[in-house]
């Protein structure tokens, strides 16, 4: 089954929006199949962010993202990763639609809330650079038959 990686941000964590993020995706009906926090190490934040290494907000953007604790999560399900991009919205909180997690609680793009993978490939890369093996778990739930047909 598809999985992506969601990750409540420095500010996201600071504002206290940790349990709506986590409620959006649980009420759709995805499954959580792993969750952390942790303060994410500038090594690591250069390789989440290497395909920004060249732009102007590059450095700034790996200040933000190590500025304190985040919250990494698993979510899995049917057409997971795109799904979730729309549940985020536009990069831009400016630009993204109403009614979404950028649009509903931020302001401005270098304070966006959560980050979410933007394709299968780079969900699994994400997921594993920052869980290791036996940190992402299978389990069942009844209530998967209700959900999906
Ligand atoms: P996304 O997080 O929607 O996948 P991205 O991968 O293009 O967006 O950029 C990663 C993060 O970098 C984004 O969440 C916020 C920041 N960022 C992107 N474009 C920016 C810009 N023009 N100015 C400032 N920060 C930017
Ligand atoms: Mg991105």
């Amino acid at each position: 089954m598809e999985q992506t990686f969601i990750m409540v941000k420095p500010d996201g964590v600071q504002r206290g929006l940790v349990g709506e993020i986590i409620a959006r995706f649980e009420r759709r009906g995805y499954k959580l199949a792993g969750l952390k926090m942790f303060t994410v190490r500038r090594e690591v934040a250069e390789i989440h962010y290497g395909e920004h290494r060249e732009k102007p907000f590059f450095q700034g953007l790996v200040a933000y993202i190590t500025s304190g604790p985040v919250v990494a999560m698993v979510w899995e399900g049917k057409n997971v990763v795109a799904a979730a991009r729309e549940m985020l919205g536009a990069t831009d909180p400016q630009k993204a639609l109403p009614g979404t997690i950028r649009a509903t609680y931020g302001i401005d793009i270098g304070r966006n809330i959560v980050h979410g993978s933007d394709s299968p490939e780079s969900a699994v890369r994400e997921i594993s650079l920052f869980f290791k093996d036996g940190e992402v778990l299978t389990y069942d739930r009844a209530v998967d038959a209700w959900i999906c047909e």
